[in-house]
């Protein structure tokens, strides 16, 4: 019986169509330097928001109407996972993601959850035999449960520090039975609500800890993910200590771990931190530790986590800027961390949702693709930079100023000559680009 009866397969059908159940710019087969848009992308479905979230909110009840709804227990565990995979197919997306508590519900024991796991992983598996939809990244809930009240990793309880271990444990387990690309951390509750009972430095360092056992025990059992931390400032907690990638970045190294991980930047905690979606990936990309995204958006006028799926054209290619410049994601892809609002409830509505998002990065992705080929950024900045191509400059980059050379140079300085910045013009050649992209 199908989830989705109404839906045929989504197919590319161009910018003119009126078919509201067809691409309009996510053309999988067309290539865009050198790969195709589906290589390039590597869109992800997010399980949790598309097969598990009931559009509750904190002033509201779940609105979500889903064919599945009628089961429960395990039975419902099994319905989503036959509803996912068709709708995998139907979308034609190469990847999904999930925590552990979206595809199996936990039991009353932690023997019992990884029972039910097992259960729906091998369920997982044996539909991953005849799907071409993979697994980008697996995950672990440790936050939702009241146990992760005062944390996980960065608990005051060392129960709940095994505990969360023990998740881990499973997850990277099950990452490694069904083939995940990648394995994500994002500490939801590994912060603070207050500094006033909060052992900062403990917690700290016991999450440097709780990383190195997960590294070490991946390498135990061959699980070869490559580790993501995801970073978010605040919500739940009012501090979280991967704040963003720079401060994520400053913790690994200082604990030793920046060999293992990576970045997975989400372009809504981005802007909790109050940087844009594209910062972050500039500071992950330059650093070397840009992993993957979870592509979604904030609103505007809101401050917290409303995980839109993606719709602005000009983030979208402002992040495939990036991710280009990236040379791509590697392993890593776009998984869509995006809910539709609570008033489109209908399940004819994850298909629009999914829509969007992909056909905006597809748009990204080949305004982007332009800019890089005709060097439109590049031969500003260079130009910009050119000061430190020759005489005092080349001397600074070559390591052969020192404060006594410079001020001998900045005695003899008469004149500063600037040159403007350029940025609205920056702006108004960029929109040039998006609007020609589809103009032929
Ligand atoms: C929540 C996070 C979460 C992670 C996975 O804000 O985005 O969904 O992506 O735990
Ligand atoms: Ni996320
Ligand atoms: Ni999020």
């Amino acid at each position: 019986m199908s989830n989705f009866p109404t839906i045929h397969n989504i197919t590319y059908e161009g910018p003119t169509s009126k078919n509201p159940y067809a691409f309009k710019f996510y053309n999988p087969e067309e290539k865009i330097g050198g790969r195709t848009m589906e290589e390039y992308l590597r869109f992800a479905v997010a399980y949790w928001h598309t097969f598990t979230e009931d559009l509750s909110d904190p002033f509201g009840v779940g609105t979500a109407s889903r064919p599945w709804d009628k089961f429960s227990g395990l039975d419902l565990a099994k319905a989503r996972v036959e509803a996912a995979f068709e709708f995998f197919e139907k979308l034609g997306v190469p990847y999904f993601c999930f925590h552990d508590v979206d595809i199996a519900p936990e039991g009353d024991t932690l023997r019992e959850s990884n029972q039910n796991l097992d259960t729906i992983v091998a369920m997982i598996k044996d539909y991953m035999k005849d799907s071409k939809t993979k697994l980008l990244w697996n995950t672990v809930n440790n936050f939702t449960h009241p146990r992760f009240v005062h944390g996980a990793a960065s608990s005051n309880n060392a129960d709940v520090f095994a505990y969360a271990a023990a998740k881990v444990k499973k997850g990277l387990e099950i990452g490694k039975e069904l083939g995940a690309e990648n394995y994500v951390f994002w500490g939801g509750r590994e912060g603070y609500e207050t500094l006033l009972n909060t052992d900062m430095k403990l917690e700290l360092d016991n999450l440097g800890r709780f990383f190195h056992m997960a590294v070490d025990y991946a390498k135990e059992i061959g699980f070869d993910g490559q580790f993501l931390i995801e970073p978010k400032p605040k919500e739940p907690t009012s501090h979280q200590y991967d704040f963003d990638v720079a401060s994520g970045y400053a913790f690994l190294q200082h604990y030793g771990l920046q060999e293992h991980f990576k970045f997975n930047i989400e372009a809504n905690h981005a802007t909790l931190a109050g940087h844009t979606f594209e910062h972050e990936l500039r500071y992950a990309r330059v650093n070397g530790m840009l992993g993957s995204v979870d592509a979604n958006q904030g609103h505007p006028l809101l401050g917290w986590d409303t995980d839109e799926f993606p719709s602005d054209l000009y983030s979208t290619t402002l992040a495939m800027y990036e991710i280009i410049k990236n040379g791509g994601l590697g392993r890593g892809g776009l998984n869509f961390d995006a809910k539709v609002r609570r008033g489109s409830f209908t399940p004819e509505d994850l298909f629009h949702a999914h829509i969007v998002g992909m056909d905006s990065f597809a748009v990204g992705l080949k305004v982007a693709q332009q800019l890089v080929d005709d060097k439109v950024l590049d031969d500003f900045i260079e130009e910009r930079y050119s000061s430190f191509t020759e005489g005092i400059g080349l001397d600074i980059v070559e390591g052969r100023a020192d404060f006594h050379k410079l001020e001998e140079h900045a005695l003899a300085l008469t004149d500063i000559n600037h040159t403007s910045g350029r940025t609205e013009f920056i702006k108004a050649t960029i929109n040039q680009y998006l609007l020609r992209a589809f103009a032929d």
